[in-house]
């Protein structure tokens, strides 16, 4: 079949008159008083029940706030510690196959299906996965090539794949607006372009996004590229580069997936599944192994670290490698959100991979609800009695980018309350946002809500000049695609859109909690010529 059209790539010498595209389309108060002293944690149970009794325990101390616009479930804060012997092998997720056409196209086959998966000992899921039961391949290629997906839909319900962090052409981006039928098949290709990263894709129709990727449909889209300056980094798939991909799941006694109970940012489970492994470990042969992170989970942050507080290395973020190694004991990822790390080990030692208790700027009931005082334990890493050695972190990853402000040609505001940006929901056939191709812009988020929420932009990459004022961490200072905005904060992006116009096919941004999501909690930007 034919390729979708490329449109021109435009140098953009974006010199024009910066009035056309000056825009404020608020003129809301942007900086309400950040909340005072925060009723943070308060003391969390640490439970050290054989499973079985730990889930009926939750049960018991699930409480349903009066339902209503702005509800949501909240419960007391709990803690995995102690209640799982890390008894399976953490999941690799096989690397997809391609096929190089004489053209020399990669062409990648992936077929949304139902399954049945075991995460539970005795307890068949009925799930959803990509070539699979759950989950999907891991899509490897180099930034350069081309690639076209064919997707096939075998459920029984209309779907989408979204390529979430690409830069592509809004006909290829998966979207709401590429619909895929039950039974139909989905083709479309563009040309890798864009640094090295950890990217990922999930289903995006509008409205069942949380249930499609609660059923198991996602999975990683890693780009590589030959940057010399990263051959020390441990790139070797599954022996010292690991995907972890961290999702939260109830599961029901029948050993189905809880679907509904949310808390006020989304389902909130209490078991976690990584890679799709429940009770999962890593058998570590290697004196330093890379962890790409992955936040596909519904609506829960995670604030990751070890339970020996052991120091690890942040290289890379959303959209690739930070400009140099930090150093850090946590790092904080709310949905969507990825970040790359390299940790050391010592020989025949074990640390648990951890999620400890954080800051969502929630009240207490709220928080506890969204899971943010839970403690939850991911995975252990057994390192072997002998391990090969790895080569120390090169001082420099990638040559720095200066973010320079001075050439944005608009600045525009968008305010998050509840399920609301500038007090609107998605409307397909409306486009909230024209842009001009390869132009800068500054986009200050402000979420001005009583919980949490964060903000993707689709076909971008941005750095974030400042959260209320102050510059962000170091391991957020690189590319980013989703930003985390605790209750009452304020990110002021820096935006250079993408080269490829569709004045009519516009691209998405919204909160990446899939239930907001699924609200509606939505806008659309289209990419005009320049
Ligand atoms: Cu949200």
């Amino acid at each position: 079949m034919a390729p979708p059209p490329y449109y021109d790539m435009m140098n953009s010498s974006s010199n024009q008159s910066m009035v056309d595209g000056l825009e404020t389309n608020t003129d809301m108060d942007l900086s309400p008083p950040r909340q005072g002293p925060l009723d943070f944690p308060g003391p969390w149970l640490t439970r050290t029940l054989p499973r079985r009794a730990f889930l009926a325990g939750m049960g018991a101390m699930v409480a349903i706030t009066a339902a209503g616009c702005g509800s949501g479930e909240t419960r007391d804060a709990f803690s995995t510690v102690g209640t799982l012997d890390f008894a399976n092998r953490l999941h690799i997720p096989p690397l997809a196959k391609s096929t190089k056409d004489p053209q020399g196209v990669l062409n990648f086959d992936l077929t949304a299906e139902p399954g049945t998966s075991r995460f539970l000992p005795g307890k068949a899921t009925p799930t959803w996965g990509y070539n699979g039961a759950f989950l999907g391949p891991t899509i490897r290629a180099r930034r350069g090539d081309i690639v076209r997906l064919s997707v096939r839909n075998s459920t029984q319900e209309g779907t989408t794949i979204h390529w979430h962090g690409m830069r592509l052409p809004s006909v290829s981006d998966g979207g709401p607006h590429q619909p895929i039928a039950a039974g139909d098949t989905w083709t479309t290709e563009w040309k890798l372009d864009q640094p090295a990263a950890t990217l990922w894709y999930h289903p995006h129709p509008h409205g069942k996004t949380e249930q499609q990727v609660l059923r198991g449909l996602a999975g990683m889209f890693i780009i590589d590229t030959n940057e010399p300056l990263t051959a020390a980094l441990p790139s070797l798939y599954g022996v010292d580069d690991f995907p972890v991909i961290v999702q939260d799941r109830t599961f029901e006694e029948d050993g189905s997936l809880r679907t509904g109970s949310r808390a006020m940012t989304g389902l909130v489970g209490d078991t976690l599944l990584v890679n799709g492994t429940y009770n999962p470990y890593v058998a570590v042969t290697t004196q330093a192994i890379r962890l790409r992170l992955l936040n596909a989970s519904s609506a829960r942050v995670y604030n990751f670290g070890f339970s020996d507080d052991r120091k690890f290395c942040v290289i890379g973020s959303d959209g690739g490698l930070l400009h140099a190694p930090v150093t850090a004991t946590r790092i904080q990822l709310s949905p969507g959100e990825r970040a790359e790390v390299v940790v050391r080990f010592l020989p025949g030692e074990s640390t648990v991979f951890r999620s400890f208790p954080q800051e969502l700027g929630m009240g207490q009931a709220f928080n506890n609800g969204a899971g943010g005082n839970d403690v939850l334990d991911v995975l252990e890493f057994q390192a072997a009695d002998m391990l090969s050695p790895s080569m120390p972190l090169p001082d420099v990853l990638t040559a720095g980018t200066e973010v320079h402000t001075n050439h944005a040609v608009a600045t525009r505001d968008f305010i998050l309350n509840g399920t609301l940006i500038n007090g609107r929901t998605l409307d397909m056939d409306r486009i909230d946002t024209v842009v001009r191709a390869g132009s800068a812009e500054i986009w200050n988020i402000s979420n001005i809500d009583h919980r949490a929420h964060n903000f993707h932009i689709h076909d971008m990459q941005f750095k974030i000049l400042d959260i209320d004022g102050e510059k962000p961490a170091p391991e957020f200072a690189g590319w980013k695609d989703t930003v985390f905005l605790p209750v009452r904060t304020t990110a002021r992006l820096a935006l250079t859109f993408g080269s490829h116009t569709a004045p009519s096919l516009p691209y998405m941004y919204h909160c990446h909690m899939l239930w907001h999501e699924d609200q509606g909690m939505m806008g659309q930007y289209a990419i005009e010529q320049a």
